[in-house]
């Protein structure tokens, strides 16, 4: 067989709206920006990847604006004429010429698996190895900013089945304030759910001790990203003291970040995410970090459109044990979707598919309304 080659790469940034805003500890989203990337192959193939971040520079050290600049002058140029099949040496040859950036490698390496994946008639995950589960538990984030609208949209997730875990956003406000908010939401759902709290680094080092305490007195069952990544000392003291597990979020940016915060016992858990290990396959990489050194596993998300979720997906369905599930729930963040059919959410999961690649197909004309001008 001749080689297929890569005949052209690009990026498009898209703005769709959220269904409420969503407030982070750095950032209030009022809608969601997507970087949706297109690889076209000598074959007539197509593979689609996407980029996205939170925020534009409030979260990571890539904009959307900064994915798309970097792909058309530098990652795409380089991808050109290589062999669309081989994507161990097209990655290579990013990493080998631009350092970081795994935001935009992530959706360039998803968008080769899935031109891979349509070529050889066979599902990402299967190209990964082949998939342990057909399905994703999901949690979903109550971030409306206000206890009470939190509780009636778990109370409806729950009715809807939906979703039975829920993580919670804190970090902006004073810690006793945000203590009272999540204590308030636990006694509201009861044993009916699994609540947990994403702190995005709000609290110093002196906040987080109490605040680690009571969350683990109130039954709250996960602790993410307590403290600033930065201070890595830190984040091993409160690993060893907090009764709830912490989980490492912000202080993974990379496959290298996953070995040296195992190697510290900075967290007894991972959130595992494309967008910041470079990739489904580069993720997998901090995914068996974790499992070799007793560090339990969480699928997370940058809040991706239904690319990037599903891109996420197949990796994870890759994965021997994911104990805290997932939070693959971007999609159903957004009230549009730029794919003709959207993935299916049922019984409290994310239901994956089997049709080759990713399993989506771009509809040009809502990609189009939506594409910024
Ligand atoms: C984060 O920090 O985990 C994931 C879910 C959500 O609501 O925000 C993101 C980012
Ligand atoms: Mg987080």
């Amino acid at each position: 067989m001749s080689q297929v080659l890569i005949e052209s790469v690009s990026a498009v940034i898209v703005d769709l709206p959220t269904i409420r805003p969503h407030k982070l500890a750095m950032h209030t989203m009022q809608q969601q920006t997507l970087v949706v990337i297109r690889v076209r192959c000598s074959d007539g193939l197509e593979g689609i990847g996407e980029s996205t971040t939170i925020g534009g520079l409030a979260y990571g050290n890539e904009s959307p604006e900064s994915i798309k600049q970097n792909i058309d002058s530098h990652l795409g140029p380089l991808l050109v004429g290589q062999d669309s099949a081989n994507i161990n040496a097209a990655m290579l040859r990013l990493d080998k010429a631009a350092k970081g950036n795994t935001f935009a490698k992530s959706g360039l390496e998803s968008a080769l698996l899935d031109a891979q994946g349509k070529r050889l008639g066979l599902a990402v995950s299967e190209l990964l190895g082949g998939r342990v589960r057909d399905s994703l538990e999901v949690a979903w984030t109550l971030a409306s900013g206000d206890t009470t609208k939190d509780i009636a949209e778990a109370e409806q997730m729950l009715d809807l089945r939906r979703h039975r875990i829920f993580k919670l956003k804190i970090g902006a406000n004073p810690v006793s304030q945000d203590l009272k908010h999540v204590i308030a939401i636990k006694q509201a759902l009861g044993e009916r759910a699994s609540v947990r709290v994403d702190v995005n680094q709000g609290w110093d080092e002196s906040q987080a001790i109490r605040a680690c305490q009571v969350l683990g007195d109130n039954g709250i069952d996960l602790i993410e990203q307590p403290i600033s990544r930065i201070n890595r000392a830190g984040q091993v003291r409160l690993n060893q003291r907090s009764p709830a597990p912490i989980m490492a979020d912000e202080s993974i940016e990379s496959v290298e970040d996953a070995f040296s915060l195992a190697a510290d016992g900075a967290a007894s858990v991972f959130a595992l995410k494309i967008a910041k290990n470079g990739g489904p396959r580069a993720v997998l990489r901090t995914a068996q970090i974790a499992e070799s050194a007793g560090i339990a596993l969480y699928g997370g998300t940058m809040l991706e459109g239904a690319i990037g979720t599903l891109a996420s997906a197949h990796a994870f369905v890759t994965l021997r044990q994911l104990t805290w599930g997932t939070e693959l729930f971007g999609p159903l963040l957004l009230t549009e979707e730029i794919v003709t059919e959207a993935p299916v959410y049922r019984d409290f999961a994310l239901q994956m598919p089997r049709t080759p690649g990713l399993g989506l197909t771009l509809d040009e004309e809502r990609l189009a309304f939506f594409a910024r001008k």
